[in-house]
């Protein structure tokens, strides 16, 4: 997501100094360009209008249009603003001392967290870690299979459970005794909440 997004952005930064001459309608159109990528890479459409127009005010300010270099100016601010939006430290993931690590992905309904499952354990696969998923949502028809669609397509390990296994604690125990077996260090569980619409397992 944020590989397509710097890729955009270079582009976008590219034409500005093709440019030659940095005008209020060059702006513009760059402004858009940089709208529409952080918007195609998911940012609040929010946080992208008060990212935009902080740029904007900077970058519209005369001593940027009167720089020695106007399009290198607007990437600073640019660059300046997008680390102000995304946080200025990283928050890192703690690992128990002893691994598994249990990472428990809840949220609520249609929030994302079966997506967001297969996107950490591909992220923690390419980062020295080897994460075992698997999904306790009993609940929803095809949920657990959701998961497994993205796994084999990320060639991502996911333990799937036996036919009698039902119960999402049962699930999460055989997938814990899987990851021991098997040497995974992090084990990601894809929960579900039980609502009163459920039918009961
Ligand atoms: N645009 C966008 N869509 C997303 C993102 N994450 C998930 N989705 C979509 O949102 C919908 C719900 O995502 P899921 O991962 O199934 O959400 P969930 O929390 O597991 O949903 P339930 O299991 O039904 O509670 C799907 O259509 C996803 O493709 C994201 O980061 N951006
Ligand atoms: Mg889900």
């Amino acid at each position: 997501m944020f590989d397509n997004l710097s890729d955009k952005l270079q582009r976008v930064f590219k034409n500005l100094r093709g440019e030659g001459k940095l005008t209020a309608e060059n702006m513009e159109a760059a402004l858009r360009e940089i709208r529409v990528a952080l918007l195609e890479a998911d940012v609040h459409f929010k946080v992208v209008k008060q990212l935009i127009e902080a740029v904007k005010e900077k970058a519209l300010g005369q001593e940027v249009l009167a720089a020695l270099s106007p399009a290198q100016q607007v990437v600073k601010i640019v660059n300046e603003e997008l680390i102000k939006t995304l946080g200025t430290h990283a928050s890192r993931l703690r690992f128990a001392n002893e691994p598994p690590t249990v990472v428990m992905i809840v949220g609520l309904q249609g929030s994302g967290k079966t997506t967001s499952s297969a996107k950490l354990a591909r992220w923690l696969s390419k980062n020295q870690h080897a994460p075992l998923l698997v999904s306790v949502d009993v609940y929803r028809p095809a949920a657990r299979d959701q998961l497994a669609v993205l796994a084999q397509q990320l060639s991502l390990p996911i333990y799937t459970g036996t036919p009698e296994e039902s119960k999402p604690l049962e699930l999460a125990r055989s997938a814990r005794r899987e990851a021991i077996q098997t040497g995974r260090d992090v084990i990601l569980i894809d929960t579900a909440r039980k609502s009163s619409l459920s039918p009961t397992p």
